[in-house]
C-alpha cells in the first residue's frame, strides 16, 4: 500500500516496506507512550467528540439568533448557517490528557466579531455545563477562553464575506481570505494551516504517532516554547510532516529516527518547505527571503503551507539554534543506540539537566503589588521579551550561549508593611535565602490559601521567575578563576529593563517591578527542581 501521490517538494528518499524489528520499535513506542501518559483514555475521547458536537449546535443556534434580530427570515436565518473547524493538537491528533481544544467558529458576513462577544457569550452561559468563562476580545487574536464540562477550550471567531456558511464548507479556498480583516485572517489560519499539513502527509496515522513522540522529547528537552524562541506545537509539527514525505511507507519509529538523521545534516537557513510557497489574491506579505530582508533573517526558516506563507520560527536566536541543535545531536545518538538496543524510549523521554548544566544563571524577575490578572499581563510581557535579552546576551563579549529556560515559576507572598515587601523582594530566589524566608514571611499556598482568603490586612506580591543559562568564557587572570570574576552584563540588561518599561500600562513602579539577578549553580532555589530530581551538590575538592 505505497501512497501513490507525491508529497512535498522532492521526491521521496525511500519506499522501502518495514522491517520486522521497525515495526517492533514502533510498538514498544506505543507501548512507552502510554506509559508516560501521552494518550488519555478513550471516554474523554467520546467526551470531546460530544462536546464538540454541543459546540456546533450553539454556533447555528449562535448565527440564527444574529440573524433574526437582523430581520432576516426563519429560513434565511436557519441558512445562514455557522460551522466551528477545529485546530492546534486536538485537530493534529496530537492531544493529551490536560489539552484544550482550540476551536474556530465560522460565521457569515451580516454576523460581527461583535456578536460573538454578546450573543454567542450570552449562549455559551445559558449552559449549564460551563464551569469557567473569560473573554478576551482586544486580544491580538480575540478569544473566549472557557472550561465547559471539565474540558478547557480556546475558542476564537472568523467572519467570512459570503452570506451563507454551511456545514460543508471548508477552508481550504484562498478566495475565502478577501474582503476579510486582519484579525478574521489570524483566526482562519490555524486551522487552514492545520487541515493543510494533515493533507501534505502520505499516512496521517503514522505523523499523528511520530509527532506526538517529537512533542514529548521536545518537551522533556525543554525546546518546546515559541516564545522563548524554541519551535511551537506548528513548527514541530511541520517538521515531522516533512520527514513523512521523504520516507512515504516508513512507520512511526522509523520517521523519528530519521527525523534526527536528516535534521542534524540540515543546511539552514535553507527552509523546511511542505509544498511550494504559493501566491494569492490579498496584499499581504508572503514569506520571501529573496524580497524581504527581515526573512533573511531566520535561521531555521519552517514555512506554514497554507497561503499566506509564513515562517513558524522567527523567534529562533543564534543561542536557542546552538540548543537545538546540540538537542539533535544528542537525539540521533540516542535513537541510533535505541535502534540497536542499548537504549530504550524510557531513556528517549528522559528529563533534561537545565538546573544542572551551567555555572551561571540569570533569573529575571517580575513583581506585581495587585491582582492575579494584573501580574499575569506583566509577566506575559516580559515572557514576550525575554528572547530579546537572550539576543543581547549572546552577542556580549564572553557570552558563548544565553540559555532561556521554558517555563516560569510563579510564587505569592503576604505582606503588611514595606520593610517586609523589601525582604521579600531582596531574598526571593536563592537557596541560601530559603530558611529566613520560610522562618519569616508567608508564602501562598495551596494548604495555606482558605486561611488567608479574607485578611485584607495582608498585600499580595506576585513573582514570577524566569530563567536564563549563561555558559561564559572569560580570560582568565593570573590568579583568578572565572568563578570570582566579576563578569558585567550590565547594559544588555538595562536595554532590556527599558523595552519592558516603555509600555504605559506598566510605567507604575510601585506596582509593578522587574529586576534581573545572577544566581550561581549551588544557589539555585529548591523549587527549579521536579520531585524526586536531586540539587546538584559541590563535589568535594579532589585537590590537595
Ligand atoms: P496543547 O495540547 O493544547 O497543549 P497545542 O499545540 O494545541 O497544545 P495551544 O492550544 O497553546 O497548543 O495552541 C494551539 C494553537 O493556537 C497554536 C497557535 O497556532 C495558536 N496560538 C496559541 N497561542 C497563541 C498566541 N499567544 N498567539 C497566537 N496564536 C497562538
Ligand atoms: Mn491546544
Ligand atoms: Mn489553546
Amino acid at each position: 500500500n505505497i501512497p501513490k501521490k507525491r508529497y512535498g517538494v522532492t521526491p521521496p528518499i525511500s519506499t522501502e516496506e518495514p522491517t520486522q524489528s521497525e515495526r517492533l520499535l514502533t510498538d514498544a513506542l506505543v507501548q512507552e507512550l502510554k506509559k508516560q501518559k501521552s494518550f488519555e483514555p478513550e471516554e474523554a475521547t467520546l467526551k470531546r467528540g460530544a462536546v464538540l458536537k454541543t459546540l456546533q449546535t450553539l454556533a447555528s443556534e449562535f448565527v440564527y439568533r444574529v440573524s433574526r434580530n437582523k430581520n432576516m427570515s426563519e429560513g434565511m436565518s436557519r441558512d445562514a448557517g455557522g460551522k466551528i473547524f477545529t485546530f492546534g493538537s486536538y485537530r493534529l491528533g496530537v492531544y493529551g490528557p490536560g489539552s484544550d481544544i482550540d476551536t474556530l467558529v465560522v460565521v457569515p458576513k451580516h454576523v460581527t466579531r461583535d456578536d460573538f462577544f454578546s450573543v454567542f457569550q450570552e449562549l455559551l452561559r445559558e449552559r449549564k455545563e460551563l464551569d469557567e468563562i473569560a473573554c478576551v476580545p482586544d486580544a491580538f487574536v480575540p478569544i473566549i477562553k472557557i472550561k465547559f464540562d471539565g474540558i478547557d477550550i480556546d475558542l476564537i471567531c472568523a467572519r467570512l464575506d459570503i452570506p451563507q456558511v454551511p456545514i460543508d464548507l471548508t477552508l481550504t479556498d484562498k478566495n475565502l481570505l478577501r474582503n476579510i480583516d486582519e484579525r478574521d485572517l489570524r483566526a482562519l489560519n490555524g486551522t487552514r494551516v492545520t487541515d493543510e499539513i494533515l493533507t501534505l502527509v502520505p499516512v496521517p496515522s503514522v505523523f499523528k504517532l511520530a509527532l506526538r513522540t517529537i512533542k514529548l522529547w521536545a518537551q522533556r528537552h525543554a525546546i518546546y516554547a515559541n516564545v522563548f524562541g524554541f519551535p511551537g506545537g506548528v513548527a514541530w509539527a511541520m517538521l515531522v510532516a516533512r520527514i513523512c514525505q521523504l520516507y512515504p511507507t516508513a512507520v512511526a519509529s522509523t520517521v523519528v529516527l530519521k527525523f534526527f538523521q536528516i535534521l542534524t545534516k540540515w543546511e539552514w537557513p535553507q527552509p523546511v518547505l511542505l509544498k511550494p510557497i504559493e501566491d494569492g489574491p490579498l496584499q499581504v506579505r508572503v514569506w520571501n527571503p529573496k524580497i524581504y530582508p527581515q526573512d533573511r533573517g531566520h535561521r531555521m526558516p519552517i514555512i506554514t503551507p497554507a497561503y499566506p506563507s509564513m515562517c513558524a520560527t522567527h523567534n529562533i536566536t543564534a543561542s536557542t539554534q546552538k540548543i537545538i541543535m546540540t538537542e539533535l545531536g544528542k537525539g540521533l545518538t540516542m535513537m541510533t543506540d535505541i535502534t540497536s538496543g542499548q537504549k530504550t524510549w524510557e531513556n528517549f523521554f528522559e528529563r533534561h539537566d537545565f538546573f544542572h548544566k551551567y555555572k551561571f544563571y540569570l533569573t529575571i524577575m517580575g513583581f506585581t503589588r495587585g491582582d492575579d490578572e494584573e501580574h499575569l499581563k506583566w509577566t506575559g510581557l516580559i515572557e514576550s521579551k525575554v528572547r530579546l535579552l537572550v539576543q543581547k546576551l549572546e552577542n556580549f563579549a564572553g557570552v558563548d550561549l544565553a540559555h532561556p529556560y521554558v517555563k516560569e515559576f510563579e510564587k505569592t507572598y503576604l505582606y503588611k508593611t514595606d520593610e517586609e515587601l523589601a525582604a521579600i523582594e531582596k531574598n526571593f530566589g536563592q537557596y541560601k535565602n530559603e530558611e529566613y524566608l520560610k522562618a519569616n514571611h508567608i508564602e501562598l499556598t495551596e494548604e495555606n490559601k482558605a486561611e488567608y482568603a479574607d485578611k485584607p490586612e495582608f498585600k499580595k506580591l506576585h513573582i514570577t521567575a524566569l530563567y536564563i543559562g549563561l555558559a561564559i568564557t572569560l580570560p582568565t587572570a593570573a590568579g583568578s578563576t572565572v568563578q570570582d570574576k566579576k563578569f558585567d552584563i550590565h547594559i544588555p540588561c538595562n536595554e532590556f529593563f527599558h523595552i519592558c518599561r516603555s509600555f504605559k500600562e506598566y510605567e507604575d513602579t510601585s506596582k509593578y517591578q522587574i529586576k534581573i539577578q545572577h544566581v550561581k549553580l549551588y544557589d539555585l532555589p529548591s523549587w527549579v527542581y521536579v520531585e524526586g530530581e536531586k540539587r546538584p551538590e559541590k563535589e568535594k575538592s579532589s585537590k590537595s
